[in-house]
């Protein structure tokens, strides 16, 4: 590690503007003709928007990248104690790559303003030597959208495209961020990919907006034939299972080989699988073994699962209908939605009406008896809240200084007006921006389809990944020789 540590360059704490109030605007009233709807597909407010790009919001996985280069180191003797010393590298490594998988969601917490929809072609790169990575994404399709990055150090590389899938449901927007995502690390050549779990943002008829993800992340370690299976809590009646995940390393032969629970917004903690049983036999109700989880209410009624009445990705229309049916009684008579489902139910209570804000600490807590700590969060800085809840790495994203302008190729997210303008708190510029940025990426895709032009990434090309047999974006190397001169004009 101490190779890699670089005389620490400063990086900004603030931003140039705070966020602008959005307490007097009515997302509802905004977003009610839209339900079922692709949200990528309308137009929402700059208001509403964060000063990032989405392949900003992609670079914030970085942040605790160093879990990827103490995977890659790893002997960790903590694990001596344990039975399995065959294992022991491999097997380390495996709860650090988890670690990292955990710790690429941190930084949502809280975070509900939305990035910007990247531009056809538009880049972003970052060099963080104190972290050890550098990263470059890239746009690769616009519809539908997709993002693919590739980031690189003497330790791993860690690469992949997310394609994600917003909908709108009335009282909760669903995301799923599909895409598979590749770690490989280059001391031990080893391989782990997994797939990111899905999330929802609560409350958007009435209430405080609060964002959740849920599912299971399986992170498979292709040449070792060991996997870890996280599960991500819904936060469930009174929030007790806020931002909890919980899961085993299991080996080939589905033994379970260490246990690993935390808060995807908080930390994550190993624990013997002993120790595990222990705690689950002395408090019996603060840990549910999976196989006794309860059913995921969230993912029962998920839009994207299939169900009798519609496929994924299309909204029954049965359900459109109640919903319609409801919101004019909700409008009439005042009343409020009590059910996840959508489903009509007799007048709510106020208390059933919204969605309870989980509170980050709760009196669930969890702590096993020698757990090791793998990973923990950054705490944020106090005025946070005041620029977006952005993390101290989130706020350094769009800093541009001379020596770096020169550097950048035309396309870089930095570069972007609309952004530049929301984040110096010029909302109007900003709306003016982008509605002239997407009326330009407009035009050109006209003129392509006139002249018969295919679209093709500029530092990306769509192939195999070798190892899922998925289709996956593959860089094809080049960007760090700067060479921009074919780059387009987007801004
Ligand atoms: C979550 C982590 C995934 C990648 C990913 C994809 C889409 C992102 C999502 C993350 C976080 C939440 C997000 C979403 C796009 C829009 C949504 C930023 C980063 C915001 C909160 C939607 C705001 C909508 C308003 C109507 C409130 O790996």
């Amino acid at each position: 590690i101490a190779a890699h540590r670089v005389v620490s360059k400063r990086y900004r704490c603030h931003l140039p503007a705070p966020v602008f109030s959005r307490s007097d605007l009515n997302l509802w009233s905004i977003l009610k003709h839209c339900i079922g709807k692709d949200l990528s597909k309308v137009a929402m407010p700059v208001v509403f928007n964060e000063p990032l790009s989405f392949l900003q919001r992609i670079t914030e996985y970085m942040e605790y990248s160093f879990l990827l280069h103490r995977a890659d180191e790893c002997d960790d003797p903590v694990d001596k104690t344990n039975l399995l010393h065959f294992f022991i590298p491999v097997f380390s490594s495996l709860k650090y790559v988890a670690a990292f998988a955990v710790s690429a969601l941190a930084s949502n917490w809280e975070r509900l303003g939305k990035p910007f929809n990247p531009l056809l072609g538009e880049t972003y790169e970052l060099v963080r030597e104190d972290i050890g990575f550098r990263i470059i994404c890239e746009q690769v399709s616009h519809h539908p959208p997709a993002s693919a990055f590739h980031a690189d150090s003497p330790h791993f590389i860690f690469h992949g495209f997310i394609h994600p899938k917003l909908r709108f449901l009335g009282k909760t927007v669903e995301i799923k961020p599909e895409g598979t995502l590749t770690v490989k690390l280059l001391r031990h050549k080893e391989i782990y990919t997994w797939t990111n779990v899905s999330c929802r943002v609560h409350n958007i008829i009435a209430g405080k907006l609060w964002f959740e993800q849920y599912g299971v992340l399986e992170l498979v370690g292709h040449d070792t034939g060991l996997d870890a299976v996280l599960h991500f809590k819904p936060a469930g009646r009174l929030s007790k299972d806020a931002h909890r995940i919980e899961g085993f390393v299991c080996n080939k032969q589905k033994a379970k080989l260490r246990f690993l629970y935390g808060k995807w917004s908080e930390f994550l903690k190993s624990a013997d699988v002993e120790a595990y049983e222990e705690y689950v036999r002395t408090f019996p109700n603060k840990l549910r073994l999976p196989d006794q989880a309860e059913p995921a209410s969230a993912q029962n009624t998920s839009f994207f699962s299939t169900s009798p009445t519609g496929s994924p990705g299309h909204t029954p229309k049965r359900m459109v209908d109640k919903f319609n049916s409801f919101t004019r009684s909700f409008t009439s008579s005042g009343g409020g939605v009590s059910s996840d489902s959508l489903d009509l139910q007799p007048m709510p209570t106020e208390d059933d009406t919204l969605d309870t804000v989980p509170k980050n600490d709760s009196p669930w807590s969890v702590d096993i008896p020698n757990s090791v700590t793998l990973w923990q969060a950054n705490p944020r800085p106090e005025y946070s809240a005041e620029y977006y809840h952005f993390t101290l790495f989130a706020i350094a994203l769009n800093e541009l200084n001379n020596d770096m302008k020169k550097l950048l190729p035309p396309t870089d997210s930095r570069l972007r007006p609309d952004i530049q303008k929301l984040e110096l708190g010029d909302i109007d510029g900003a709306a003016y921006e982008k509605s002239r940025l997407e009326e330009k990426q407009r035009e050109a895709r006209k003129q392509r389809k006139k002249h018969k032009i295919m679209w093709e990434p500029r530092w990306f090309k769509l192939e195999h990944n070798s190892y899922t047999k998925a289709d996956d974006w593959i860089y094809t190397g080049g960007y760090w020789e700067r060479e921009f001169s074919r780059c387009p004009d987007i801004f």
